[in-house]
């Protein structure tokens, strides 16, 4: 076959899985297939070969790449799909007026930023209903995920950054880092559609003053900041900028999700997923246990849950060969319970090990009234300050947007430091929950490491910080949740290292729980590089179905 003729069979299914997805959510079914490009809901699946569970990053380059060698699929989602329109014409709801669709089960948002001048005018009362972004809380860290077909890519900054390949290396000594930025890395943003700014508009446009008002008081600090790339689309922004295209990024929208321009995992990787015609995916199902029957099969119990949040079913599931891709939080939970339950006993003591918030800290600096941000303010961040060469105090800080639609002076920024303090994941067998063991003075190493650079930021500007944003009285770092989480089925610890899980055959991990910790920038490229390594490997050998 030509390449261009693989290319156009590609699009081709590409499309088909696209009209699966539209037909499933216009005919409200929560199992999609290429059977429901015809609105009818594919049967249930009780068995399959293989089965992933969760369709973010991880997920969904496990599901294309099986579909594409041949082998049916089950994929299991405990969201929702995330495109049917509500009363107000809108798939998501807006940042500034939340309402249900924004929270998983929730009665209140809960905004990283939850006050502006102390006052409590970010957070809404909602209903409770499977909405789009969750908060997970743990004890001294709190840890926002998305929910959804698509996992986080519903909801993150879509910033598509590559780390410095000695980091990487650092982090990861026994891969191969030459393939990786030779192979992987350029596949995943390739598949992605991770693309860049045009500077010239970025320059021009009152959509970024608040970057390059941020830029200038980090050069007068004598800190360099560098573009990073994005899978929002610039064509489309620009579109929204000129007042042709329906504003998405440019009306706020992120958080709670985009409604236009973003290239979440259901236009890329899921839809092409689904268009090999072998991949399902059902929805609101949310997996609770795994365990291996005596003939070596996976068995995989779930909940089905309605709007409500009821259980409407509990179903069993068995395959041969079982991804994990329910991200760092959700696959970990899953072995950790497995592990000390006794339904998966040959599990290794690093499951649940190894876990790090990539060193996140958020906080915001007060501008002089000369130095303004702009009333419109796009939600997608395109610049960083990049300090991590500097060993004494290594951070990589993402200029965050803060579109309140009026100016208000304040440069918003999360930092990625270095922190090199991780926790691990325990099973409370009174409570029957999974625990996580991070102290506040694990958080502190990144605040210390942050306040190094923004107090020389400060200095530099004779700017101080903004203590009214983070809920206490004078909060100035948010050091109670991180947007990264990252470890706890560690490559190479848990896994070996291709994320095969350790005292257990056909059995692998995809997702941002293989990533130690740390990897220095925003991690959903690496955990989608990692991914497609692994399934490359474990299609070539056979070690997969
Ligand atoms: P993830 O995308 O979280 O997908 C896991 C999926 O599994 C989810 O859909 C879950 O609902 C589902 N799931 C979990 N447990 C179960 C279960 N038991 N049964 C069934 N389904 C389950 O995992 N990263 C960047 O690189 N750039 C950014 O700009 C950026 N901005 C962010 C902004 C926000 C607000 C947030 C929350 C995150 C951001 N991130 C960003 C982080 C990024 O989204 C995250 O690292 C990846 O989504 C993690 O990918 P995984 O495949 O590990």
């Amino acid at each position: 076959m030509t390449a261009k003729l693989m290319q156009r069979q590609l699009s081709r299914r590409h499309i088909l899985g696209m009209i699966a997805l539209q037909t499933a959510a216009t005919a409200g079914l929560t199992r999609i297939g290429l059977r429901s490009a015809h609105a009818a809901e594919p049967a249930a699946v009780d068995n399959a070969p293989a089965v992933v569970v969760g369709s973010g990053y991880g997920g969904a380059v496990a599901a294309l790449r099986l579909g594409q060698a041949g082998i049916r699929t089950l994929v299991l989602e405990m969201g929702q799909l995330w495109n049917t329109a509500g009363g107000d014409g809108k798939v998501f709801c807006s940042t500034l007026a939340p309402d249900r669709r924004s929270m998983w089960f929730r009665t209140r948002t809960e905004a990283p930023l939850a006050t502006f001048l102390w006052l409590d005018v970010v957070n809404k009362d909602i209903g409770p209903y499977p909405g789009v972004l969750d908060r997970v809380h743990y004890d001294n860290m709190s840890v926002y995920v998305g929910r959804g077909v698509g996992g986080g890519s519903l909801v993150n900054g879509g910033m598509a950054v590559t780390p410095v390949k000695s980091y990487f290396a650092e982090q990861f000594p026994t891969v191969d880092a030459d393939e990786m930025y030779g192979t992987y890395y350029p596949r995943a943003r390739t598949m992605l559609g991770v693309n860049t700014i045009d500077p010239a508009w970025f320059e021009s446009t009152e959509w970024y003053r608040f970057a390059r008002t941020s830029r200038k008081a980090a050069a007068n600090a004598g800190l360099k900041t560098a573009f990073v790339p994005n899978v929002y689309d610039f064509g489309y922004m620009q579109q929204e900028a000129a007042g042709t295209a329906v504003r998405s990024a440019l009306a706020g929208e992120v958080i709670y999700g985009n409604n236009h321009g973003k290239r979440s995992l259901d236009k890329t990787y899921l839809a092409a997923a689904l268009g090999t015609g072998n991949v399902t995916i059902h929805t609101l199902e949310r997996v609770r246990s795994v365990s291996r029957a005596g003939d070596g099969s996976y068995v995989l119990t779930a909940d089905r849950i309605d709007a409500t949040g009821t259980v409407v079913e509990t179903r069993q599931y068995s395959c041969t060969y079982l991804f994990l891709g329910g991200g760092s939080l959700g696959t970990t939970e899953l072995l950790v319970r497995a592990r000390d339950t006794g339904t998966l006993p040959a599990l290794t003591a690093d499951v649940g090990a190894g876990w790090g918030t990539n060193g996140n800290t958020m906080l915001g600096r007060a501008n002089h009234v000369w130095d303004t941000v702009g009333a419109n303010q796009a939600t997608m961040p395109v610049l960083g300050i990049d300090d991590w060469a500097n060993t004494a105090n290594p951070v990589f800080a993402e200029i965050a947007p803060l579109p309140m639609g009026f100016e208000h002076w304040v440069s918003l920024y999360l930092a990625i430091t270095k922190n090199p303090e991780r926790a691990s994941f325990t099973y409370d067998s009174a409570s029957g929950t999974v625990k996580l063991g991070w102290t506040p003075a694990q958080s502190a190493v990144s605040v210390s490491m942050a306040k190094n650079l923004f107090d020389r930021i400060n200095l530099a500007n004779a700017t101080i910080y903004r203590y009214d944003l983070f809920g206490s009285a004078s909060k100035v770092f948010a050091d109670d949740f991180c947007y990264h989480p990252l470890g706890g089925c560690v490559l190479g610890k848990a896994t070996d290292d291709y994320g095969r899980v350790k005292g257990y055959d056909h059995l692998y991990v995809t997702d941002g729980s293989l990533v130690p910790g740390n990897i220095g920038v925003n991690p959903f490229v690496t955990i989608t590089a990692l991914a497609e390594r692994t399934m490359a490997r474990v299609l070539a050998e056979g070690t997969a179905p």
